[in-house]
């Protein structure tokens, strides 16, 4: 056996000398992943880049934040629900998934839960056939939308809360969730555990609660605080930390209570055990739930771009919020404000300056032409450019066609291979010939939008300060925003 691959194992050898081996010289083996690395349901999830919450429920009727359970069936009373109008604002406006609160704090359910007397079923609304997830659902794949569903662990309603037999009536109630409206891409667990209507509060039995997830949904990338599919980002304000690691360690920590701190949960652990990116959610109006008071605070398009950039734009997901009101439609206010969200970010990322750019690197992972680096200039989100193995502070310059302005400068690193990048300065040429330092940060990941003041150049320089492993980056774009007046601080 051995006699007869010998002959190719010459071959192999002869042709990896002559091509120089690893490093810069000929092909090398494709570059290792480094660390964790997300599943191919994370990736997705973390392309989407824009979601909807939808928190609808009793509190939209009785101005509450926090129902507490005792709300009889029949103030749930939408005067005319229109899921068809959530999803068709949601795609107008370029959002992929819907998050609806089927279960708030409150223990009501949007859809006829069996394991439960508090939902739409013991209500007069639709003479108790009505089902917000069977609408929403089939409304999100007529528009091609994602559906995804929040069910709030904490019940103040459940006469069991607080004993083991609620963690069953739970895991039925998710059974029931998760197995009658179709794929569902993300399910939310809120980290909240206050007293059930008895006074008393419940140890969540997490691991159970994740298997029934993965055996009905297995590709539902599971929020928590601490994931397991992606991590809360610490605040409701709409920010995710300047560093970003996509990976966190959460052994030893719980949802709730017994979270990381908070600055932890913004930034992630550099040396994470586990890949749980960062998801932002926050609400376009002061509450989480709609209230009539509030239709003059809904934050206007200036706050709405910055909360882009400091989410989508410091690799994170951003999660919406856009309340329906009681009667079960999105706000005039608030649709007309996504819509104008969404031109706004047509209209600044609809040119990329750095187009035609030339494109050089200090180092490349071999000379098969695969990882060049002009590869960062192209529109394949799949191809990219990788420094020569060992090399963690590569340069890579762009040349472009002519002199060109922009306050906008876009970064991603090639997510399947882990996230390297721990710090980076760009410089720019200026018109006598010298480079100025327009930007000095730390982390990439998924997508890294620098606001910096206007730079004109035909040059730009960027500089891996340090990095885990080889740099691989699969885009570098330059934008002009014309519209927000945000910059990084
Ligand atoms: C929190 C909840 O207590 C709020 O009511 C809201 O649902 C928010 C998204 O999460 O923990």
């Amino acid at each position: 056996m051995i006699r007869n691959h010998f002959p190719i194992l010459i071959l192999s050898v002869l042709i990896a000398a002559s091509c120089g081996g690893p490093g810069g010289h000929g092909t090398a083996p494709d570059p290792e992943p480094y660390g964790p690395v997300p599943t191919e349901a994370q990736l997705k999830w973390q392309r989407m880049e824009r979601n909807l919450f939808l928190h609808f429920g009793p509190n939209t009727f009785s101005g509450k934040e926090w129902g507490d359970g005792m709300e009889p069936e029949d103030l749930f009373a939408p005067t005319g629900l229109d899921c068809r109008q959530w999803a068709r604002t949601a795609a107008e406006s370029g959002f992929k998934g819907l998050i609806l609160t089927g279960k708030h704090h409150d223990g009501f359910c949007l859809w006829p839960n069996p394991e439960s007397r508090h939902t739409v079923a013991q209500s007069a609304w639709q003479g108790g056939h009505g089902d917000v997830l069977r609408e929403l659902s089939d409304a999100c794949r007529e528009y091609g939308l994602s559906f995804g569903v929040y069910i709030s662990p904490w019940d103040r309603n459940d006469p069991h809360y607080g004993s083991d037999a609620y963690n069953d009536v739970y895991v039925r109630t998710l059974q029931s969730a998760l197995s009658s409206y179709g794929p569902v891409y993300e399910l939310w667990f809120d980290g909240a555990n206050g007293e059930g209507p008895n006074g008393k509060r419940q140890v969540y039995d997490w691991p159970r609660f994740h298997e029934i997830v993965r055996s009905l949904q297995p590709d539902a990338v599971m929020f928590s605080d601490i994931g397991p599919g992606c991590r809360w980002c610490g605040n409701e304000r709409g920010y995710n930390g300047r560093t970003s690691w996509s990976t966190l360690s959460p052994d030893g920590f719980t949802p709730g209570a017994g979270a990381p701190p908070k600055d932890t949960l913004q930034q992630g652990n550099v040396h994470g055990t586990d890949w749980i990116p960062s998801e932002v959610d926050v609400s376009i109006r002061p509450g989480w739930f709609w209230k009539e008071s509030e239709n003059d605070k809904v934050k206007t398009l200036d706050q709405l771009l910055e909360i882009y950039y400091r989410s989508v734009g410091r690799n994170a997901l951003l999660l919406l919020n856009v309340p329906p009101d009681t009667r079960g439609r999105l706000h005039e206010t608030d649709s007309t404000r996504l819509m104008e969200f969404s031109r706004a970010l047509d209209e600044i990322f609809s040119e990329d300056l750095a187009e035609g750019a030339s494109v050089k690197a200090t180092s490349t992972w071999d000379r098969s032409g695969r990882f060049d680096a002009g590869n960062v200039v192209d529109a394949d989100d799949d191809s990219y450019w990788a420094a020569m193995d060992g090399d963690t502070t590569p340069w890579i310059t762009l040349e472009l066609p002519e002199e060109r302005t922009f306050n906008r400068i876009l970064l991603q690193e090639y997510l399947p291979l882990g996230q390297r990048i721990a710090s980076f300065t760009i410089d720019a040429l200026d018109g006598e010939g010298n480079w100025k330092r327009i930007a000095e940060e730390t982390t990439v990941g998924y997508k890294r939008i620098i606001c910096v003041p206007e730079v004109r150049t035909r040059s730009l320089r960027l500089c891996i300060e340090r990095a885990y492993a080889p740099p691989v980056l699969s885009r570098i774009a330059l934008f002009e925003d014309r519209i927000s007046p945000y910059l990084d601080k």
